[in-house]
């Protein structure tokens, strides 16, 4: 137990260190999934690993292994620490280099694998739904840097943390630079308006959440319309039901957001439909690893 993989070995958790000259470390220069374990079972692996090459790709960061040899790793290491229910934090950085930002100096890239446990939101929330504010940092510009890429970089969503935080409430969303509802500091956003399930389009600046999608083919599934549009806080503010999805939230109702309650003030029915076939998915699907 307590067993974490660093670029093919495995050390103990006292005994797993990077050097202060990793660029992860010195300029956030790197990539990283965040993957849940249900179960015995890696949920969603392979979507997790397409999207961490994507971002590889877009930062310009050779990954050392194949998808297959990813796949053995995080499996291997889930076993090592004898998890059935457990969180995988899988982070591949530019390396070590030294005092300069320029990645050429790195000579190959790290990777290292962590399988731990996670709660992000306290119980009761999940059954009576959580208070959210939209806070004043906006998200980080498409042509600055792609919030579709899952960076080492998290300063944008810890300053909207933060700011949710201050005001005394545990998530934040954020709005991109023209006003449009992008997401939340680790969580993309859903709204029902007259039984039709909205989330923002990919191109407002949000990442393209594992959850998200899946909640997408479940809205569908369950013959829901599912569409992704612009919506401003106006639309937040008067939609029918309102919840939030992540690999770490999993799927959290919102009954408040910016002192304006949502709906009847409790999760929402289709909200409900949907998170009890989440949960069923999640207990069936995907890499079964015992
Ligand atoms: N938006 C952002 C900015 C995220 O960081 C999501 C959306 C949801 O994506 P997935 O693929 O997970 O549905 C994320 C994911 C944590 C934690 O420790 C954060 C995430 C995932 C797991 C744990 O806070 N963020």
């Amino acid at each position: 137990m307590g067993l974490i993989y660093i670029d093919g070995n495995l050390y103990k958790k006292e005994e797993a260190k990077i050097s202060v000259f990793d660029h992860g470390l010195l300029y956030g220069d790197g990539v990283f999934e965040g993957i849940r374990v249900y179960n015995g079972r890696v949920f969603k692996l392979s979507e997790h690993l397409d999207r961490l090459f994507r971002s590889a790709k877009y930062i310009m960061l050779d990954i050392p292994l194949t998808k297959e040899e990813l796949t053995k790793a995080v499996i291997e290491t889930v076993k090592a620490n004898e998890l059935k229910e457990a969180y995988i934090r899988l982070i591949i950085t530019r390396g070590v280099g030294d005092l300069g930002l320029d990645p050429r100096k790195c000579s190959k890239p790290s990777l290292i694998i962590i399988a731990d446990k996670i709660d992000l939101y306290p119980k009761e929330y999940y059954e009576n739904g959580l208070e959210i504010i939209t806070v004043p940092t906006r998200k980080n510009s498409q042509d600055a840097l792609s919030p579709c890429v899952k960076t080492l970089n998290y300063l944008n969503s810890i300053m909207a943390k933060i700011e949710a935080n201050q005001a005394g409430v545990l998530e934040a969303i954020m709005l991109n630079a023209h006003g449009y509802v992008a997401e939340g500091s680790g969580d993309n956003i859903f709204i029902v308006k007259n039984n039709s399930l909205l989330t923002p389009p990919l191109w407002v600046g949000v990442l393209e959440g594992i959850t998200r999608d899946t909640v997408m083919k479940i809205g569908k599934e369950l013959g829901i319309e599912v569409k992704e549009t612009v919506m401003t806080r106006y639309d937040l503010y008067t939609a029918d039901e309102c919840f939030l999805t992540g690999t770490g939230a999993e799927i959290i109702p919102v009954i408040k957001i910016d002192n304006r309650i949502i709906g009847n003030g409790k999760s929402g029915k289709l909200t409900l439909k949907i998170t009890a076939r989440f949960q069923e998915l999640t207990q069936t699907e995907e890499t079964e690893i015992y």
